[in-house]
């Protein structure tokens, strides 16, 4: 989701000069020797203007979550059109059933995006959290699915950008709070199949108010939301394409159901043992995630636990968000990084012979990522030298720490300047 929120919204224009000097640092002395490009926001100009709903109190849980982005030719013309997720918050939910769970912007000519979501038959309401496109049905035209709460939807390409809800044919609707979703045919059998990852059971009639609960709804000593901690996780759900249009879903027979109910979020499939077979990632929030290799027989076995990819380099759960897999170093094996909580780095787990190395600390991802909530990530190569950049969505799930961090931000360099 970050990489496609990174490449929808921001475009490359030119590279910057280097960086003037700096304090006498190992960092400063590092963004000095790097050209580093710039990126120019061009939403409001190419007509990306649909307002993302949510609620800035963040009162539950669920309204912490949300805002996926996906890119779609939809109308395979070469130019790639755009697919925002809307969100909702727990008053809209409740009145109006949310809000349209998807904004779709077709590009036309000189990078100007004209909002055709109406047009285009994509009018299911909800609350949207995630999008995936592939063609699921090998007719030539990419395919969206969405996740969300109380419903995730699929919807089939007709062809110059009209689509047909064929959720309930498919029978790809989940429920509960699904998260992450991705496709990957992980039988080889020419059909792809798809994984959604899920979060905590959210009832919307019961919702735990803010602070009523001195040890899950406290955060430093403010009262904030509750959760994840003290709430029950969901399953999650692998879906078998038949080929025919409908799926099935198989994610216990297959071994990745998520049995220990851990606080599913983002998911990627790639072969990190390049034998041929896509495994799959899960990032769970405040648990251990899943590494899931495919063995090849329509089953998986979790070896994150084994190979070192599950919790950070000293041994602890953290609250993971985002993720995804590249080979950084070109060794050849495939690496993964995986955003996390505040306070806590980021990992990036290296791939070696005998598993994998948390080298958040060696690699100085962790300083500059402690300090914030990681969501949505990607490898990509910004300045096109060969070697993967990474790029991190982040933000916070508590609008209330606001309150605790401005006093110590601003004291920090006067009591620094006073010894
Ligand atoms: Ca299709
Ligand atoms: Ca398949
Ligand atoms: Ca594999
Ligand atoms: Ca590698």
């Amino acid at each position: 989701m970050g990489r496609f929120l990174f490449w929808g919204l921001l475009t490359a224009t030119t590279f910057a000069q280097t960086v003037p000097s700096a304090p006498n640092t190992d960092s400063a002395r590092i963004s000095t020797a790097i050209p580093v490009p710039h990126f120019e926001d061009i939403a409001p100009q190419a007509g990306l203007t649909v307002s993302h709903i949510s609620s800035p109190a963040a009162r539950y849980i669920i309204e912490s979550v949300s805002g996926g982005v996906g890119l779609i030719d939809c109308d395979n013309d070469g130019k790639l059109d755009i697919i925002t997720v809307n969100g909702s918050n727990v008053d809209r939910y409740r009145q109006q059933g949310g809000d349209p769970l998807i904004t779709l912007y077709h590009q036309d000519a000189d990078l100007k995006f004209t909002d055709i979501t109406k047009q285009a038959g994509l009018t299911r309401k909800g609350w949207g959290m995630g999008v995936a496109v592939a063609d699921y049905d090998n007719d030539g035209l990419p395919d969206i699915y969405v996740t969300g709460y109380g419903g995730n939807v699929l919807y089939h390409n007709l062809g110059n950008c009209k689509f047909e809800d064929v959720t309930e044919k498919a029978g790809v609707g989940g429920g509960g709070l699904s998260l992450g979703a991705a496709w990957g045919d992980y039988d080889r059998d020419g059909h792809v199949d798809l994984f959604v990852s899920r979060y905590v059971h959210v009832d919307m009639k019961k919702l735990p108010e803010l602070g009523s609960n001195e040890k899950f709804c406290r955060f430093r000593g403010v009262l904030v939301q509750c959760g994840p901690w003290g709430l029950q996780g969901e399953t999650d759900l692998l879906y078998h394409n038949r080929g025919d249009g409908t799926f099935e879903e198989v994610s216990r027979k297959a071994g990745v159901d998520n049995s220990h109910h851990y606080y599913g979020m983002g998911v990627v499939w790639a072969d990190y043992d390049n034998d041929g077979w896509p495994d799959l990632y899960v990032a769970d929030d405040a648990g251990p995630n899943y590494l899931y290799r495919n063995k090849g027989n329509g089953t998986f076995e979790e070896v994150g636990l084994m190979l070192g990819a599950d919790l950070s380099g000293d041994g602890q759960e953290l609250g993971s968000m985002g993720v995804d897999m590249g080979d950084y170093d070109h060794d050849g094996k495939l690496d993964i990084f995986v955003t996390e909580f505040v306070d806590q780095a980021d990992s990036l787990y290296h791939q070696g012979p005998d598993g994998f190395t948390d080298v958040s600390l060696s690699s100085r991802i962790a300083q500059p990522s402690r300090p914030y909530v990681g969501w949505g990530t990607g490898f990509f190569d910004m300045d096109n030298d060969g070697w993967l950049d990474i790029f991190v969505a982040n933000g916070h799930v508590y609008p209330q720490v606001d309150t605790i961090f401005r006093r110590p931000v601003q004291r920090w360099p006067r009591r620094r300047c006073d010894q």
